[in-house]
Order: C-alpha cells, then structure tokens, then sequence
C-alpha cells in the first residue's frame, strides 16, 4: 500500500497551469498557446511549472541515484536509432557521428514515492498533454526502464544530434549546469518526406547560426516534436550536472522500447562491463 502522496498542488504551481480543469478559460488559453507554439516552433515550455523546492527535491533524489545509473558514452549517428546504417560518403552529413555521454537513471531506479512518479502518473496532467498533441489516445510507456528516466550530464557530457524515433517527448529540466548543456535544435529541418541534407549539414558545421536555444529553466515542464527537429544538449562545462526527467507517453497502449536497445543500456550499468 503507498503512503498518503502529497497534494499535487503542492508540486505544480496549477495557479499559473491550471492542467486540471479542461473548460475553463485559462486551461483553453493554455492548450491554444501550446498548440500555436508546437506547430510553429515545434517547442512547448512552460516556466515554474514544478514549484522551485520540489525541483530542488527532485534534483537531490536522481543525483543519489547517479552511482546505480547507467553510463552511455559513444558516438553516434543521428539515424541510426534502431536502424543500422547503409554506408554513406565520408563528408555526407548522414556519414557524421556525435559524441554521446550522459548517464541516464532508469525507471525501476526512481522511487515510487517520488514527485516525479507522482507526476508522471497524474492523470490530468496526461489528458492535457493528449489534448495539446492532439491525440485521441494516449498512454503511459509500460517500459520498466525508460517510461520514466532521467539524463544526468556531466562536465564535458553532452547529447549529440540526433533526431527522437517518438513524436514527441515531454521533459522537465531539474538542474542547469554553470555553462554549456544547452538545448539546441532546428525546428522541422526535415519533412516527412525530404531530409533537407543541405541544410542538415549547414546545421552541423554552423549551430550558433542556424539553431534556436530556447530559453529552458530548472521547473520547466517543455513538450518537444524530436522526429523531425534535430536537438543537440551542448557539452556541460563545471562542476554543476546538468539533470533532466523524461516522461515517455504513447498513442498505444503498453509500449516497451526494444529488447536490443534495453540491453544496450544494460551494458553501462555499474559492474556489468
Ligand atoms: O536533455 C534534453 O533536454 C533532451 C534529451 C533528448 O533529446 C532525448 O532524450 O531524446
Ligand atoms: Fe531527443
């Protein structure tokens, strides 16, 4: 049996995000707002959206747990998620990999009387999240790893280019780091049906021109088209990690991520190599 959960109000400041309350004006102006800045920057942030202490709380609890996480830390193509890649010519930005590194604090690793458990399991915050996207369905990810995770940075980690193999990821920054770790990316550099290479490429040799750097603070609750946006985190710089939490939904219900790509990251738990 759980404990008595603290009031989830007590956790999100629902004054300003008032997520609870489908037909009342200010949660209509929320979902307008929200849908007008996805389609046109396919980026949705919502600043204070988690109350400052329980940031604070949330941050502490995934840096305990950064001893029993899972270390990524290898280069890696923007398309190869699941997809081995044909061989492309060498200056091809399709032939470019991105360093990779960040350790990520799993599912079955967080608390199930954590605040962040208890707010990926609030149901009102899921149906404001599946009207604002759209959808007539939407579930929780059933994936013990990764339904609710967490990327930690350190200095010098990073998260290259890449693009999201979901439509859309939901994600709360709970730590900024000092300098660096910034949110960059390209909103719909790529189509459904034209990759753009061109301008991938200059995306690559040149981010400070050709992407945005949103402004994301710890409390942000921010709502990301990744499929056809490519992001980038920038490399960490000083001793403050950079920590982000990651909620994964779906339009279909009971959802895992691959068995390969689970072992994957089975492989950068501590003593397992
Ligand atoms: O760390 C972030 O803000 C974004 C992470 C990301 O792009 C991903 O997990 O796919
Ligand atoms: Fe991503």
């Amino acid at each position: 049996m759980s404990v008595a959960a603290r009031p989830i109000e007590a956790i999100i400041d629902l004054e300003t995000y008032p997520v609870d309350k489908p037909g009342d004006p200010a949660y209509e102006a929320l979902l307008v707002a929200g849908r007008e800045a996805l389609q046109a920057q396919a980026l949705f942030s919502m600043p204070g959206f988690i109350r400052a202490p329980v940031v604070a709380e949330m941050a502490a609890e995934l840096e305990r747990l950064l001893p029993q996480s899972c270390r990524y830390d290898r280069p890696r193509s923007p398309w190869d998620y699941g997809n081995p890649e044909a061989s492309w010519p060498g200056d091809h930005p399709r032939a470019r990999k991105h360093p990779c590194a960040y350790n990520q604090v799993l599912n079955f690793q967080i608390g199930n009387e954590s605040p962040l458990r208890q707010v990926y399991y609030w149901e009102p915050l899921a149906g404001f999240l599946r009207r604002l996207c759209g959808y007539d369905r939407f579930y929780r990810s059933e994936c013990p790893h990764l339904a609710l995770s967490s990327k930690i940075a350190a200095a010098g980690d990073t998260d290259g280019w890449h693009y999201d193999s979901n439509d859309v990821v939901f994600s709360i920054l709970l730590q900024a780091p000092d300098a660096g770790g910034v949110f960059e990316y390209a909103p719909f550099i790529r189509s459904e049906s034209d990759e753009n290479y061109a301008a991938v490429a200059e995306l690559f040799d040149d981010p400070g021109q050709n992407a945005l750097r949103p402004a994301i603070a710890p409390g942000n609750l921010t709502v990301f088209k990744g499929d056809l946006s490519m992001h980038r985190v920038t490399p960490v710089e000083g001793d403050r990690r950079r920590i982000v939490a990651l909620f994964c939904y779906d339009q279909k219900p009971g959802t895992f991520f691959s068995q390969a790509y689970i072992e994957e990251l089975e492989q950068g738990l501590p003593n397992r190599s």
